[in-house]
């Protein structure tokens, strides 16, 4: 939360022009900062709170007319009311003076900064409404929220983002796609199209050669071989298996030492099935992972499955770092919707890591709103076998190629295993 940034830029203009040769007061300048302190107040608070000072203001340069301004605010410190931030104002484009048409404007090759300032705002206590993470970092607790208990504080989104492919599933049939991938031999070569594609996480389900389900550590075993003769990527088995399996049926895959395992946090219909996992399975389950020594990928399908797994982090039933997984469409279970992933994300402690895997035709919008919101993605045929309406996407490749091109279209970098490994905290188990 400290360290929290917001900014806006906007064009200064005539109105805005207060003394002679189209001169902006520094009065409008400090109004830019009020309006930045707002928001970090709201994102922090719910609520606008009130400027109470300003410990410094310098202004540096002049502003005119027809200029266009940059101005940023960045959280320094939160007291038990009191929210201390600075301010930087900057002039990025200018109108060009000297003779010029009125017109000319000219884009500066370094902004040139107006104003810095550091002011302090405050927010009654009975008015803070704190998003979870705060409490749970143990600074100074305001009242418990209240409804709508949640703020979707777009912290700068990390750069790097994780894409997990899940290219096999338990569900999916060749009747359904005839790009599944069943032999080890064609989960391999999926796998690395999948890692060539941006993928840095393979979410694996295995099959025998006529494709019915199992979790047998044999046929896991020689999949997890085939994948890493062609490629590098963290392989995340599922504990999940196939609906009406076993707990110890499920565990399968864990004596294969996987880095990663899915740890399902609760049970759920699915579909017309009902996905079974009992409180005292999932800390079985748990408890098997970390004897494995793989990392758990913590999926949550509903809002209490999150709670579910902070209980167990509580219990050490598993430590820190934490991984979620978001799964969000299944029917029955938590539905793909904006307002879902901005409350959920919202539960997850401060260090954890989260990500989306939406079901269906929810895949890419979910999986651009998670990279938006800062966290991490999956993709592929096990959730969703189309790349657009009636168009079988051929594998998960063209699902994962489309994900990284969207992240780098906002900035954001599909990271290569390694990354990978070191962002979750793999490498320390
Ligand atoms: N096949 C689903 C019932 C997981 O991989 O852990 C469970 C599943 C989740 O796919
Ligand atoms: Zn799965």
């Amino acid at each position: 939360m400290i360290g929290t940034k917001v900014s806006l830029r906007l064009r200064m203009s005539a109105h805005d022009a207060h003394y002679a040769g189209d001169l902006v007061d520094g009065a409008r300048t400090l109004a830019l900062f009020g309006d930045l302190a707002t928001e970090l107040l709201i994102r922090l608070d719910g609520d606008e709170g009130l400027f109470r000072a300003y410990e410094t203001i310098e202004f540096f340069a002049p502003v005119f007319a027809g200029d266009f301004v940059e101005a940023t605010a960045e959280l320094l410190e939160v007291g038990n009311t009191s929210r201390k931030i600075r301010f930087e104002a900057r002039k990025v484009i200018t109108t060009a003076r000297g003779g010029l048409a009125p017109s000319a404007a000219d884009v500066l090759a370094e902004p040139i900064v107006v104003a810095r300032a550091i002011g302090t705002c405050v927010v009654p206590r009975e008015l803070q409404r704190r998003p979870r993470e705060l409490y749970m970092l143990g600074l100074p607790a305001g009242p418990e929220p209240t409804s709508p208990a949640f703020v979707t504080p777009p912290v700068e989104p990390a750069q790097d983002v994780i894409l997990t492919a899940a290219i096999v599933g338990a569900e999916l049939t060749r009747a359904q796609t005839p790009y599944l991938p069943l032999t080890p031999g064609e989960i391999a070569d999926e796998a690395a199209r999948c890692r060539e594609a941006g993928a840095a996480v393979i979410h694996l389900h295995v099959r025998e050669d006529d494709g019915s389900n199992t979790q047998s550590s044999d046929r896991f075993a020689e999949v997890m071989d085939a994948v890493r003769s062609k490629c590098d990527c963290v392989l995340q088995p599922s504990t999940g298996g196939a609906v009406g399996m076993s707990l110890d049926v499920r565990a399968g895959p864990l004596a294969c030492r996987p880095e990663m395992a899915t740890l399902n946090c609760g049970t759920i219909n699915f579909g017309d099935d009902v996905f079974i996992n009992s409180r005292p399975d999932i800390r079985r389950l748990a408890a098997k992972i970390r004897a494995a020594g793989a990392m758990p990928e913590l999926e949550c399908y509903e809002v209490g499955h999150v709670e579910e797994a902070l209980a167990l982090a509580s219990e050490r039933v598993i430590s820190a770092p934490l991984h979620f997984q978001f799964v969000l469409g299944v029917k029955g279970a938590i539905p793909a919707r904006e307002d879902v992933v901005a409350y959920m994300r919202t539960l997850v402690p401060r260090d954890a890591t989260w990500a989306v895997a939406a079901v269906g035709r929810w895949q890419q919008p979910m999986t651009e709103l998670a990279m938006r919101l800062g966290g991490h993605a999956r993709v592929g045929i096990e959730d969703n076998i189309y790349l657009g309406k009636g168009v079988l996407s051929e594998g998960s490749a063209p699902l994962v190629a489309r994900a990284a091109e969207y992240a780098r279209s906002i900035g954001r970098r599909p990271v290569e295993p390694e990354r990978a490994r070191a962002i979750l905290g793999l490498q320390a188990r």
